[in-house]
C-alpha cells in the first residue's frame, strides 16, 4: 500500500526543540526524514525517523559535504500542485515534502573566535542548508519550512488542528528568506574583511577608544578613497565623507576651487578661491605664504581655515582641486589631523605626509565616484533608510524667488554665491544649522543647536567675533617672539569676544603672550566697529518660526537671507526683514543633515 503520511525533512545545526518537534510531527502522523547527526538525536531518543538517504539512495559522502543535496529531497520539496510536476515526480518515484525543518551550520559563531583559519571558516559554509531553505521558501505555498527553533510550538499546535495556514507558511518563509541572506552576508563580510583591502579598511576604533572592532566598507566596487599617508579613524572618516561632498558641491555650483575645515563632523569653515585682502591674509596668517595670490586652492582653504580658527584646530580638511605647494604649506603649520583631496603634487605630498611625525591622514577620493541614491545606516538594532540628499544648489536658479522687498531685482552677484556657500554648508553641518557667508566664505556657522534662535545667535557671534579680528587694533596685536599660532588664536578669541577678565591669573595668563598688553574693547567701540559689518549673507537649514532670527540677523550686518518658508510665523519674518532691510529670499529645499 503508498504511504499517504505527509513528510518532514529535518536538517538541523542548532538541535534546540528538536525532540519536541519530532514527538510532535510523528503524533500528528508524519513521516520523518532526517540528515545523520539530527536523525541520530531522534533516533537515540526512542523515536522513529529514517535517514534521509532512504529516499537518495546515496550515502551522505565527502564528509558531510554532500547530505541533502539530491533530487529526491528537491524534487520533493519544489514540487508544485499541477499536473507536469505530479508527472515527473511520478516518473522518479519521489514523494512531495511537506515541511522542512533546518538551521545552519554557525559561520557567524566560528569566525568571531580569534585565529579562525580560512579552512575552518570554509568548512562551516553551509550549502545544502540554505538549499532546503531557499527551496522550501520558494515553494510556501505548499510547503512549511521552519528555520527557528522558537517557531515550534506553535507550528505543531497548527498541525494539530489540520494544517498551517498560508499567513503562517507566508511569515516562516521571510525568516528563512532573511536567515540566508544574513548568513551570506556574514560570509561576504568575513571574505570582504580578509581578502578585499579595496573594499574595507579597519580603523583603529569607533567614535571611543572602547568603541571596537571598528571598520569602513562598501559591499560593492572600490571604497572610493585611498590613504596616501596616515590610518584613518571612524570620526576622520565622518568628517572626509562630508567634507568632500561639501567642496566637491561648492565647486560644482561656482566653478571655483572650494574648500572646508571640519570638526565633529559639521564645517568650522568652508570656502571658495576668492582672492584675500592684505587684512583678510593677515587675519588669517597667511600674508607670508608664497604663491598664495596664484593659487585659487590656497585662498579658499585660507578662508575656510580662518573663518573661525577656535573651531578648525585638529580639522579634518576637504579641498576640491589637486592639491599644490602654498596650499600644503599653510596646512603644514596648522594643527590637523587629515586631508581629503582628488590629487597632489607631488611635491606638496612630500610636505603633507611629514606632518604628526609621518602620522598625518593624507586621503585621495575618487572625484568620478556617485553614491547610491539609497543610503542606510543602524541606529540602536534598527535599520534606518532614506533616499540621498542629492538636491542641487544651484547659485543662478536657487535664490531667485525674492520674498522682500516685494519687486525687488535679482540680487547681485555677489550675494548669490555667498549664499550658495553658506547654503551648501548648511546642507553638510548638523541640524540645526545656520550660516553667516561673505565674501565667498562662511563667517560664523550654528551647528547642533536644538532652537533655531540659539542657532542664530551661536552663528552671529561667531560672526562679530570673525570681525571683530579686522579691527585695526586687532591687527595691530604684537605677540611675544615664539608665541605658538595656536595661542595666538587663542588670545585672540578670547579679546575679540569679550572674554578677557579685568584681574587674576587668567586675565595674568592672557596678557603673556604679548609683547604689548592690548587695551581691551569697550562697549562702544566693539558696537561702533561692529556696526560697520555689512553685506553679509545668511542661510538657514529650515524655517524662521520666530521673528527673533530676523532681529539677531539685523545686528551682524545681514544684508541677504535666505531660509525656506512655510512657518506659522511667515508674515512677522518677512515684516521684520523690511523694517531692517534685509532682503529675504526663499531658499525652497529644507536641508537638515543628522
Ligand atoms: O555540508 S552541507 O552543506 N551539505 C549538505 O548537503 C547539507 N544538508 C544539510 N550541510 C548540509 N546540511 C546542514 O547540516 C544543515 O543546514 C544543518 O545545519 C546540518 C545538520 O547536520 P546533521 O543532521 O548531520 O547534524
Amino acid at each position: 500500500a503508498t504511504d499517504t503520511r505527509k513528510i518532514a525533512i529535518l536538517s538541523v545545526y542548532d538541535k534546540t526543540g528538536l525532540l519536541d518537534l519530532a514527538n510532535g510531527l510523528l503524533k500528528s502522523n508524519v513521516r520523518l526524514l532526517a540528515s545523520g547527526g539530527t536523525a541520530r538525536m531522534i533516533r537515540d531518543a526512542g523515536l522513529e525517523v529514517e535517514d534521509v538517504s532512504s529516499i537518495t539512495k546515496a550515502p551522505e559522502m565527502l564528509g558531510g559535504r554532500v547530505k541533502t543535496l539530491h533530487p529526491a529531497v528537491h524534487g520533493g520539496i519544489l514540487a508544485r500542485n499541477i499536473e507536469s510536476d505530479e508527472k515527473d515526480l511520478a516518473e522518479q518515484g519521489i514523494s512531495k515534502v511537506d515541511y522542512v525543518v533546518c538551521n545552519l551550520y554557525p559561520f557567524k559563531e566560528t569566525v568571531a573566535k580569534t585565529n579562525v583559519t580560512i579552512p575552518e571558516a570554509v568548512e562551516e559554509i553551509d550549502i545544502g542548508g540554505v538549499t532546503l531553505l531557499r527551496a522550501a521558501a520558494k515553494n510556501h505555498s505548499r510547503v512549511t519550512i521552519l528555520s527557528d527553533p522558537n517557531d515550534y510550538p506553535s507550528f505543531l499546535k497548527e498541525i494539530e488542528g489540520g494544517q498551517v495556514s498560508e499567513q503562517s507558511r507566508q511569515l516562516y518563509a521571510l525568516k528563512a528568506f532573511t536567515h540566508t541572506a544574513d548568513y551570506d552576508s556574514a560570509i561576504s563580510d568575513y571574505f570582504r574583511k580578509t581578502w578585499s583591502s579595496e573594499q574595507q579598511i579597519p580603523l583603529r576604533y569607533g567614535a571611543n577608544p572602547h568603541q571596537k572592532p571598528a571598520a569602513a566598507y562598501v559591499k560593492e566596487g572600490k571604497l572610493p578613497f585611498k590613504a596616501l599617508a596616515g590610518q584613518p579613524g571612524y570620526i576622520n572618516l565622518l568628517d572626509a565623507l562630508n567634507a568632500w561632498a561639501l567642496v566637491k558641491e561648492l565647486d560644482e555650483a561656482t566653478g571655483l576651487a572650494a574648500a572646508a575645515s571640519f570638526k565633529h563632523v559639521s564645517p568650522a569653515g568652508a570656502a571658495i578661491g576668492v582672492p584675500l585682502s592684505e587684512s583678510e591674509a593677515k587675519v588669517y596668517m597667511v600674508h607670508d605664504i608664497a604663491g598664495i595670490d596664484e593659487s585659487q586652492l590656497a585662498q579658499a582653504y585660507a578662508r575656510a581655515r580662518g573663518a573661525d580658527r577656535m573651531s578648525s584646530f585638529g580639522d579634518l580638511i576637504a579641498l576640491s582641486r589637486k592639491v599644490d605647494v602654498p596650499t600644503a604649506k599653510i596646512i603644514s603649520r596648522e594643527v590637523s589631523d587629515g586631508v581629503v583631496a582628488p590629487d597632489y603634487e607631488p611635491e606638496a605630498f612630500e610636505i603633507l605626509k611629514k606632518k604628526k611625525g609621518g602620522k598625518y591622514l593624507v586621503l585621495q577620493f575618487d572625484k568620478s565616484f556617485v553614491p547610491p541614491a539609497q543610503e542606510t545606516r543602524m541606529v540602536y538594532g534598527v535599520y534606518l533608510q532614506q533616499g540621498r540628499n542629492d538636491v542641487q544648489i544651484k547659485a543662478d536658479e536657487t535664490f531667485s524667488n525674492v520674498l522682500v522687498p516685494k519687486g525687488a531685482d535679482k540680487l547681485p552677484e555677489s550675494a548669490r554665491r555667498d549664499l550658495t556657500v553658506a547654503t551648501i554648508a548648511l546642507k553638510y553641518t548638523q541640524s540645526n544649522s545656520v550660516c553667516y557667508a561673505l565674501n565667498g566664505q562662511v563667517i560664523g556657522l550654528g551647528a547642533g543647536q536644538q532652537s533655531r534662535i540659539h542657532c542664530t545667535r551661536l552663528a552671529g557671534d561667531k560672526a562679530d567675533n570673525w570681525w571683530m579680528r579686522f579691527h585695526e587694533r586687532t591687527l595691530a596685536l604684537q605677540f611675544k617672539q615664539g608665541t605658538k599660532r595656536a595661542d595666538k588664536s587663542n588670545a585672540i578669541d578670547m579679546l575679540c569676544s569679550n572674554q578677557v577678565p579685568a584681574s587674576g591669573v587668567e586675565r595674568e595668563d592672557f596678557e603673556k603672550n604679548f609683547e604689548a598688553v592690548p587695551t581691551l574693547f569697550t562697549p562702544e567701540e566693539r558696537s561702533s566697529w561692529l556696526s560697520k559689518l555689512s553685506d553679509v549673507a545668511v542661510s538657514s537649514d529650515a524655517f524662521f518660526p520666530f521673528s527673533d532670527n530676523v532681529y539677531r540677523l539685523g545686528r551682524s550686518g545681514v544684508k541677504y537671507a535666505a531660509a525656506p518658508t512655510g512657518s506659522v510665523n511667515d508674515g512677522a519674518v518677512f515684516e521684520a526683514a523690511g523694517k531692517l532691510g534685509i532682503t529675504f529670499v526663499e531658499q525652497p529645499i529644507r536641508l537638515f543633515h543628522h
